[in-house]
């Protein structure tokens, strides 16, 4: 069996690129997400392509889904090389005073309990095998609160902390933890923040030339990539117009 790559949210975005970087980069992959024609959508695309790949069709937000749909990979596809922790969402930009209760729960139990569950999940069988990486998929979000950022900020904080305390309590193994954390990427995410409101979602970018799905697959590829001994903890990717959560140059 070729090495497999573990990808939560591959229907979409950095998820996705995730999964044709790392096809390309030879590994077999599981891919999950809530969207089963997307996602197969997507493994029929890299079947072409020859590499192997196993869906898993669960929302991360479902504890006992996660472990179904875990428990029922074949062995062999249970020896999961790397796990890229990726699927989430942000939920408007209301001020914390204002925010909404549903919004607030969706991205706590998506971004930080779903990110925690399947560490849980696939983590152990990596600390058994003395052999893994585990990509969190951050963001600069996590560094600063900006306007209206409150929760989702919050929850990528969590991420940071997180991944620093998974890296802590793998240090006597040779698992590696990288945090990616990227700036303004153009995905479905400003879609799914604005609930659909695409004009609105469009004007997150406006006058910036924005990172692509891509990029960042490129990162996280390069993260596992690195020679055995070499453990890049933390990587904040920006666009280069843009410097902080809040502070982005536009039409330079
Ligand atoms: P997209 O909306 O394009 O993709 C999100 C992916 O997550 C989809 O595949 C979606 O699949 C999946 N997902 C969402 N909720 C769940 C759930 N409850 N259970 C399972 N899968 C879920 O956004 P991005 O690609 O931009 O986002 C990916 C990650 O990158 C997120 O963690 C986001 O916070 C982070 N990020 C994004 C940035 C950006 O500017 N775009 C910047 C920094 C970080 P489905 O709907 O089929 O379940
Ligand atoms: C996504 C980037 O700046 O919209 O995490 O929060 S931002």
């Amino acid at each position: 069996m070729e090495r497999i790559a573990l990808i939560t949210g591959a229907t979409s975005g950095i998820g996705q690129a995730c999964a044709r970087r790392f096809a390309q980069g030879g590994y077999n992959l599981i891919l999950t997400a809530r969207r089963d024609d997307k996602l197969q959508e997507v493994k029929q695309q890299l079947e072409k392509e020859g590499v192997e790949v196993l869906t898993l069709t669960f929302d991360v937000r479902d504890r006992e889904a996660a472990h179904k749909a875990f428990a029922s990979l074949p062995d062999a596809w249970k020896n999961i090389d790397v796990l890229v922790n990726n699927a989430g969402l942000a939920r408007g930009l209301e001020p914390e005073y204002e925010g909404d209760y549903q919004d607030w729960d969706e991205m706590i139990d998506t971004n930080v309990k779903g990110l925690l569950t399947m560490t849980r999940l696939v983590v152990p069988g990596m600390v058994q095998r003395n052999k893994g990486h585990v990509v969190n998929i951050g963001s600069v979000a996590g560094d600063a609160a900006y306007a209206g950022g409150n929760v989702y900020c919050a929850t990528k904080a969590a991420v940071k902390t997180i991944s620093d305390g998974l890296r802590i309590d793998v240090a006597d193994s040779c698992v590696r933890v990288t945090n990616v954390k990227p700036g303004l990427v153009e995905t479905n995410f400003s879609n799914i923040r604005f609930h659909g409101d695409e004009q609105r979602a469009s004007h997150v970018y406006d006058g910036i030339k924005p990172l692509t799905g891509d990029d960042i697959a490129d990162v996280c590829f390069y993260a596992v990539s690195a020679p055995a001994h070499v453990q890049i903890a933390e990587v904040l990717v920006l666009a280069t117009h843009q410097a902080s959560g809040s502070v982005v140059k536009r039409n330079v």
